[in-house]
């Protein structure tokens, strides 16, 4: 029976019906890259047996595309979405006209590489090598939830050559992920051609060296492709099916040629292949025709639902006290364990959570914690991935330089798949330390500014770092928190006692005033905070009143509270952030905005320091007490001297 689990051996009607899906959405492919004038024909056709065995037997319901007990497949070669689609319309999902009418259109839920929004695609992906990670991550969501699906993942023999691949091999199989099964379309071609001659790679010794268990077989026969991916998918173990293929397969004149790899057909060509494949060559007008009108088909949506999480009690560090924000969010961690003791919590490591306050939790929830040794680009796609299975709340800790600047390409494709993941990244900044200029994280901000969706939190001591930790747990989509390493004083109210104390709640994009002033503005962000007050109270003291506004949101800035700054002749901006990309950019572009026409002065780093104790680094870039009094000096001294 068809997508009822790849369990049984296929019945002969079985058989017949898939052999017959193949057949037809090989012309689809051909029709869909045709009408498009582009495309990736080659390896879809190469892949073609191992998509429609994998739609037709997996437990899928292709009238509730995600339907929760559905088994995941993750395609990673996401360029042979014709291919994928295709299998997927003939598996009932949507209508292949459709597919052959609005490939590649402009608006069209079909787009160039697979898309999560198509019903049936689990994982957008297209730049080669993350959907092992992928399905890593799904299957230790599932492994998490105690979810019986299982996860495939297809792949290409071209990104077997891709370092994150190996990465996400060795943790499978470290994790002993028996619910996972790889394919890989094995057709020896690639974009240059042999992929022998751009890169040799030996497959089955690979994997199998890795802990993966090999099965090899003939990619286009649907028996023994089934009959290995059954052996596969019982023998408890991760594993790989290594299926050989030919690109091109089924049309005489594309077999084994790496020019069809991304090319559609001329009308030509189009014409000799439907012609060899013995099927009608009208679907290309009636395509040409259909594409006038609109797609029928409707994206899903991307969002994966908010975890619902109880915060717990927020802990309130005393106004004397000095605690890092490291140690502020791995006890925020500890006590949203404890206070949801059925919640799934998933903690990413990369042998780093000694430094990254991760190990109170490993010690506590040892089943939710991950460690993925140095292998960053396969822990941020696995985290973001089981960020997607539901009621799995998800985190990955490391520093700066690493989740951010080591694994941009796989956050960016995390925020294009909806992922919930909350990140968290310690040792940002100049308060690297003694590290030096290769960690120096100083574009954290401006990072995530550059993706649509992440929300960026800079907490400015231990107690905001606290509550803003266990809203982001329950915040929709991904989330990045930043913050240094040393031990900070808790930022004092005028009267003394903690600013973020008992009373205070984080919201997303509230800019909170530690102190207010008609002389000038500072708006200030994360570690160096405190500092910003100080200098402040020190220029109180000389008579000036300067306003402090304490922002942690810097990409969400809060109208009312910039209006507020905008009411005094400057606003200075503060950060141990590259000065070019942090909160200075955003405060310029609120400014630019709004037309409010207050001078602006962005004081931050301009440059890679040495290594160096952080304090000594802040106060070599002058972010220190002195030196953010004394810009606050200099910046009233060129800008509001006539009008006082
Ligand atoms: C990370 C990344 N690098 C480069 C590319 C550009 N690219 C697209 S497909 C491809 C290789 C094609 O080989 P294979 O994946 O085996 O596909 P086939 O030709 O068999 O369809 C390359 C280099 C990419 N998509 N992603």
């Amino acid at each position: 029976m068809l997508n009822a689990g790849l369990t049984e051996p296929l019945s002969d009607d079985d058989l017949r019906e898939l052999e017959m899906r193949a057949h037809r959405a090989r012309s689809t492919v051909l029709t869909a890259t045709s009408v498009a004038a582009s495309g990736h024909p080659g390896g879809s056709l190469s892949s073609m047996e191992i998509y429609t065995l994998l739609v037709g037997t997996a437990r899928l319901r292709p009238d509730e595309p995600r339907w929760e007990g559905r088994d995941r497949i993750v395609v990673s070669h996401g360029h042979t979405s014709p291919g994928v689609y295709a299998a997927l319309a003939y598996a009932g999902f949507f209508p292949p006209e459709e597919l052959e009418a609005h490939f590649r259109q402009t608006g069209s839920v079909f787009e160039g590489h697979v898309e999560r929004a198509v019903p049936g695609i689990e994982w957008s992906t297209g730049n080669l090598g993350q959907g092992l990670s992928a399905g890593v991550g799904l299957a230790i969501g599932a492994r998490l939830t105690g979810a019986e699906w299982h996860t495939f993942v297809a792949m290409s023999d071209g990104e077997q050559m891709k370092g994150q691949v190996a990465e996400a091999r060795r943790l499978a199989s470290k994790e002993g992920l028996g619910a996972l099964t790889a394919v890989v379309d094995w057709n020896g071609i690639q974009i240059s051609g042999r992929t022998e001659d751009v890169m040799p790679v030996s497959l089955a010794e690979v994997w199998a060296a890795d802990g993966w268990q090999v099965y090899e077989c003939d990619g286009h026969d649907m028996v023994a492709l089934h009959d290995a991916l059954l052996r596969a998918i019982d023998d408890g173990v991760p594993s790989v099916v290594l299926a050989h293929t030919v690109i091109g397969k089924g049309v005489s004149f594309m077999e084994g040629v790496a020019e069809f790899h991304g090319r559609g057909l001329t009308r030509d060509e189009y014409m000799r292949a439907t012609s060899e494949l013995g099927s009608s060559t009208e679907a290309l007008a009636a395509a040409v025709v259909r594409r006038a009108t609109k797609c029928g088909v409707e994206p899903l949506p991307h969002r994966t639902p908010v975890v619902s999480v109880e915060p717990g009690n927020p802990r309130t560090y005393g106004a004397d006290e000095r605690v890092d924000n490291r140690s502020a969010w791995g006890a925020a961690l500890v006590d949203l364990a404890a206070a949801n003791p059925d919640l799934p919590i998933a903690v990413f490591d990369c042998d780093l959570a000694i430094s990254v306050k991760t190990d109170g939790f490993a010690r506590v929830r040892p089943e939710g914690f991950v460690q993925c040794g140095v292998g960053e680009h396969n822990a941020a796609t696995a985290a973001g991935a089981c960020s997607t299975v539901r009621g799995v709340l998800t985190f990955w800790a490391d520093f700066g330089v690493f989740g951010v600047d080591e694994a941009y390409n796989q956050q960016r494709l995390n925020d294009l798949n909806g992922a919930a993941l909350k990140l968290v990244l310690t040792h940002c900044g100049l308060d690297v330390g003694e590290d030096g200029k290769t960690h120096q994280c100083l574009d954290y901000v401006g990072a995530f500014r550059e993706f649509f969706g992440w929300k960026v939190i800079v907490p400015a001591d231990p107690n905001q770092t606290d509550r803003a930790i266990r809203a982001a747990a329950a915040m929709q989509g991904c989330v990045a928190v930043a913050m240094g390493r040393s031990k900070l004083p808790v930022v004092r109210d005028s009267d003394g006692s903690p600013l973020f104390g008992e009373d205070y709640a984080f919201t997303y994009g509230d800019i909170v005033w530690a102190r207010e002033g008609s002389d000038a503005s500072v708006l200030v962000m994360g570690t160096v905070a405190g500092a910003a007050v100080a200098a402040a109270d020190q220029l109180r003291a000389e008579g000036t009143e300067v306003g402090v506004g304490i922002v942690a949101c810097p990409l969400a800035l809060d109208d009312q509270a910039m209006q507020m700054a905008c009411a005094t002749p400057v606003i200075v901006t503060v950060e141990d952030h590259n000065v070019r990309t942090g909160l200075g950019a955003s405060v310029a572009q609120w400014l630019a905005d709004s037309g409010a026409a207050v001078p602006l002065v962005r004081h931050g780093v301009d440059g890679f320091q040495p290594s160096g104790p952080s304090d000594e680094l802040l106060k070599r870039a002058g972010l220190d007490i002195g030196g953010i009094a004394g810009v606050v000096r200099r910046a009233r001294a060129m800008h509001v001297q006539s009008s006082d």
